[in-house]
């Protein structure tokens, strides 16, 4: 019996999995970098340093310190230029009914997110009060694939690993809630996640039968 639900935020509640990636092809493209899809697939879950420092290895590029956090501000400014104009609207298909079918099965729910930017993503698109408790990268010392982020999610909603669901849009995000012992819904296919132990396309076709068997 599964007692509680965690969730990743950027790809799995709202499209900032995209404007991660615009953000990023537009800085590997001052270092003759063309950033492809396989590339994005690497960089989602990972924190912003990390990301940069494998753009910079892929590009064979190397940057000072002070070069480097530049960059990685810059990068940051036009991520958040494109999370500006979000609203409510900007949930991905079936958030709200799954948020709304959680509540009615009074399933407590977690976010376990990379992104130092989750309070201010959540707080656009109006679910900041939805979770029980927040994981962010302010809060963990070692981002994903460690499984310290949905570790402390589950500490916070108190159910032992072993009975969480994991929802995750990212490889190294399924990696780190298997390193959990806990069991994953990949949202994306087989080929990009390829050890998630079931798939939806998205959040609205998560049955929760299966959950409360
Ligand atoms: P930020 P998630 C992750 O969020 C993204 O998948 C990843 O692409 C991003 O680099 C990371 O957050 C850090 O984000 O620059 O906003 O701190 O998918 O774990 O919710
Ligand atoms: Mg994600």
């Amino acid at each position: 019996m599964k007692q509680g639900i965690i969730l990743d935020l950027d790809g799995v509640i709202c499209d900032t999995a995209e404007f991660h990636y615009k953000a990023w092809k537009r800085l590997a493209a001052e270092y003759d970098l063309l950033l492809t899809h396989e590339h994005n697939e690497q960089l989602k879950g990972v924190s912003r340093a990390d990301s940069l420092k494998l753009i910079l290895d892929w590009a064979g590029r190397v940057l000072n310190p002070e070069q480097f956090n530049r960059d990685l501000d810059r990068k940051n400014g036009w991520y958040l230029e494109l999370v500006e104009s979000m609203n409510s609207k900007d949930l991905l298909p079936g958030v709200r009914d799954f948020f709304e079918r959680a509540v009615r099965y009074n399933i407590p729910l977690a976010l376990g997110s990379a992104s130092k930017n989750a309070r201010l993503v959540l707080s656009k698109v109006g679910l900041v009060d939805a979770f029980k408790g927040i994981v962010d990268a302010s809060t963990v010392t070692n981002g994903k694939p460690h499984p310290e982020t949905f570790l402390k999610a589950a500490e916070l909603l108190n159910v032992a690993s072993e009975n969480c669901i994991v929802f995750e849009d990212s490889l190294s995000g399924i990696q780190a809630a298997k390193a959990a012992n806990m069991y994953t819904v990949g949202v994306g296919i087989p080929q990009d996640l390829p050890l998630a132990d079931e798939y939806v396309s998205n959040l609205g076709n998560y049955d929760f039968q299966t959950y409360l068997n």
